[in-house]
């Protein structure tokens, strides 16, 4: 039987080479011969991304719950297309997934780390007890489950030296260290998952405030046993989850 495209995810915290390092692993596999599509979530050129993107720059205020399931829709309305381009053996690179959905939205409803700073996104005081994990990973149920992520981990140091930082919503220091602890509650469930010996997604966790090309060889080595397709069917995020 034909073999499906892999499916990659990059994921990360807010400047910590995401894109870059997306756009680079495209073109490696692009440079070994293997059809490979680009996806970028969210993706802001549809009507809900649209409506995304005015909420990150802060030119517009969305409830917390509602630009939640936005942010959920906008992924999937392209499911359907990702799920065709995996079976006619397409290999998928995608920048964010649904793990930054619950990681940026539970982190709403954690109490902060630090003092919050003036301007800080919603705090527990003003965040509704109904964004709790379970309720943000709900909407992203059964979408089509990576075979990989790749995740990108920043300081706070280096997010802040990086070029650009501070221009949206997400990008304070307080709402990154609680958006990075979810993510560590993430990566943490799906290695539980795979040493109970259930079949789940490979889960690589990447220093990257190092050099690119030493991140981007190390997304590599996760990425190479998956360029020559993959035999089993296409999984779906949390779908044995109770
Ligand atoms: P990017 O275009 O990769 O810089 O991501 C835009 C911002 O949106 C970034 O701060 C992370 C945040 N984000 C991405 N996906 C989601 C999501 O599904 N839910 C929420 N609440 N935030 C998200």
């Amino acid at each position: 039987m034909a073999k499906r495209g892999a499916f990659i995810v990059i994921e990360g915290l807010d400047r910590s080479g995401k894109t870059t390092q997306t756009t680079l692993l495209h073109d490696r596999l692009v440079k070994c011969g293997i059809s490979v599509n680009l996806y970028k979530f969210p993706d802001r050129t549809t009507s809900t991304g649209k409506m995304i993107d005015s909420y990150l720059r802060s030119q517009s205020e969305v409830d917390d719950r509602a630009i939640h399931l936005l942010f959920s829709a906008n992924r999937w309305e392209a499911a359907e297309n990702m799920i065709q381009e995996l079976k006619s053996g397409i290999t998928i690179v995608c920048d964010r997934y649904a793990f930054s959905g619950i990681a940026f939205s539970a982190a709403k409803a954690l109490p902060p780390l630090s003092t919050p700073s003036p301007g800080d996104v919603s705090t527990p005081a003003e965040t509704p007890r109904t964004l709790t994990y379970e309720w943000c990973r709900a909407p992203d149920t059964n979408l089509p489950s990576p075979d990989l992520v790749l995740f990108l981990d920043v300081s706070p140091e280096v997010q802040k030296s990086r070029g650009g930082y501070g221009e949206e919503r997400y990008e304070k220091e307080d709402v990154q260290r609680r958006v990075r602890s979810v993510f560590r509650r993430i990566e943490s469930e799906f290695h539980q998952e795979s040493e109970s010996g259930a079949k789940t997604l490979r889960w690589i966790h990447i220093d990257a405030g190092r050099t690119l090309d030493e991140v981007s060889e190390d997304i590599w080595s996760g990425v190479e046993p998956l360029t020559g397709g993959v035999e089993e069917a296409l999984a779906r995020l949390w779908s044995g989850t109770p």
